[in-house]
């Protein structure tokens, strides 16, 4: 077993059995003019953790580990947005509306896009969810299983929706979960600080935290 070096204790893993797992880097919630924008939110905490990302998800490339990457989208007909999350909140642009970068949240629209400096290599798992974690309506835990995955690592955002909704699904199923500290990130620094509080709490209820140092030295 390798080790990398977590809180709230040593995560053990065996590198054929890891995988990383990238939540929703993409432009709707990066980039002025996108979802998040129309929330009111400060998108440059965002876009910060960019290098970061990519230098976990690269790390993971050179150690020849597999990087999946989720998309929060919808159909063009939105069959598969419930009214309850497309009326949720006040955003200046909602779910399907037509804003700057095309239509908010809808497959294949350019503010839907993965940001391009963490642009998915050809052959890397892509899955496209409707929901928040990205077990729900999706094909994941087929992947997952294909892959013989039993360790993940987790990065994108936000940390206490997206990110930690996933991390608790996974943790159901019976995966170890491991939250890269500084690879994700949320809007609000208390909600993400907490996040990370509750994930770790209780003897790792939800999983680990570690850096991306951390666990870049773990895979060496
Ligand atoms: C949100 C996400 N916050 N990816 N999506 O709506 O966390």
């Amino acid at each position: 077993m390798a080790e990398i070096d977590a809180q709230p204790f040593a995560f053990a893993f065996k590198p054929v059995t890891m995988a990383l797992v990238v939540i929703d880097m993409q432009r709707d919630f990066a980039e002025p003019g996108g979802f998040g924008a129309s929330l009111g939110n400060d998108v440059s905490r965002i876009t910060a953790i960019v290098p970061t990302v990519k230098r976990l998800i690269e790390g993971f490339r050179a150690a020849g580990l597999p990087v999946i990457h989720t998309m929060e989208c919808h159909r063009a007909d939105l069959s598969d947005l419930p009214p309850a999350k497309r009326d949720r909140g006040n955003p200046s642009i909602r779910i399907g509306d037509v804003g700057p970068m095309g239509r908010v949240l809808i497959v294949g629209e350019p503010g839907t896009a993965i940001l391009d400096e963490l642009a998915p290599l050809p052959g890397e798992i892509i899955i496209e969810k409707p929901g928040k974690g990205a077990f729900y309506a999706t094909r994941l835990s087929e992947e997952l299983k294909h892959l013989g995955a039993q360790q993940l690592v987790f990065a994108g955002v936000t940390t206490e929706v997206c990110v930690q909704t996933t991390m608790r699904e996974a943790n159901d199923r019976g995966y170890e979960c491991l939250l890269a500290e500084d690879a994700t990130e949320s809007y609000f620094p208390e909600f993400k600080a907490a996040a990370i509080a509750m994930i770790r709490a209780q003897g790792a209820i939800v999983g680990w935290t570690a850096t991306t140092d951390q666990v870049l030295q773990g895979l060496a």
